[in-house]
């Protein structure tokens, strides 16, 4: 029988370690998609406004207003890259993916507020198009959230308003108080519902048609 003294046994190991595959580091988190991109927003989008209803009635991102209160197409389409490998992440829940305010200003309906279009596709790609579904309002910008991981991105310049004022999800005579005191007072671009830079009759009478509108 062969016998092996102690160098023999560590060359031995050392061999047999140099064979095996490198140990998988366990179970990293992939974290945040710092590979991903988001399509540049259409030419104009700076200065955008979208008015957001609790139920949804509020016009499509499609159908945003710029500073000059012309429509605006503002809808996003986002590629999610894996951070681990740079490789497009197929097939994310479209609920697990909704945006926010930066500032939060922006309160959703629950689950349906704000996710996305569609689950992403082959190349990780999904969008946002429709109308957004809450109240608050914020100046401060959007951003994706992915299973509760925010997106990298810098704030997409899309300001929300609502006659919700008071982000409690329903349109009511607490939020008129609000109203009244920027319909008043120096300009608001949270009253400033049909957005052109000005809060007057216009945006009254969004304000009257919304009353009683509230989070489904
Ligand atoms: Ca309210
Ligand atoms: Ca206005």
């Amino acid at each position: 029988m062969t016998k092996i003294n102690g160098i023999g046994l560590l060359c031995l190991l050392t061999s047999v370690m140099m064979l095996l595959p490198p140990m998988a580091s366990a179970n990293t988190p992939c974290g945040f998609f710092e590979f991903s991109w988001l399509e540049p927003v259409a030419e104009g989008t700076t200065g955008v406004a979208l008015l957001v209803l609790p139920d949804g009635s509020g016009p499509p991102l499609t159908e945003a207003r710029g500073p000059d209160g012309a429509r605006v197409d503002a809808s996003l389409v986002v590629y999610l890259l894996s951070n681990c490998d740079a490789q497009p992440v197929v097939g994310i829940p479209a609920e697990d993916m909704w945006l926010e305010a930066v500032d939060h200003g922006l309160v959703l309906c629950a689950n349906v507020g704000a996710i996305a279009d569609t689950d992403t596709d082959a190349s990780g790609r999904t969008t946002w198009s429709s109308a957004l579904q809450g109240g608050g309002s914020s100046a401060a910008g959007l951003r994706i959230v992915v299973s509760g991981d925010v997106v990298p991105f810098d704030p997409i310049p899309i300001a929300i308003n609502s006659p919700d004022m008071n982000g409690d999800r329903s349109v009511n005579l607490s939020d008129t108080i609000p109203f009244a005191t920027a319909f008043y007072g120096p300009y608001d671009l949270a009253a400033d519902f049909h957005y052109d830079g000005r809060v007057n009759l216009s945006d009254v009478v969004i304000m009257a048609a919304s009353l009683g509108v509230s989070c489904p």
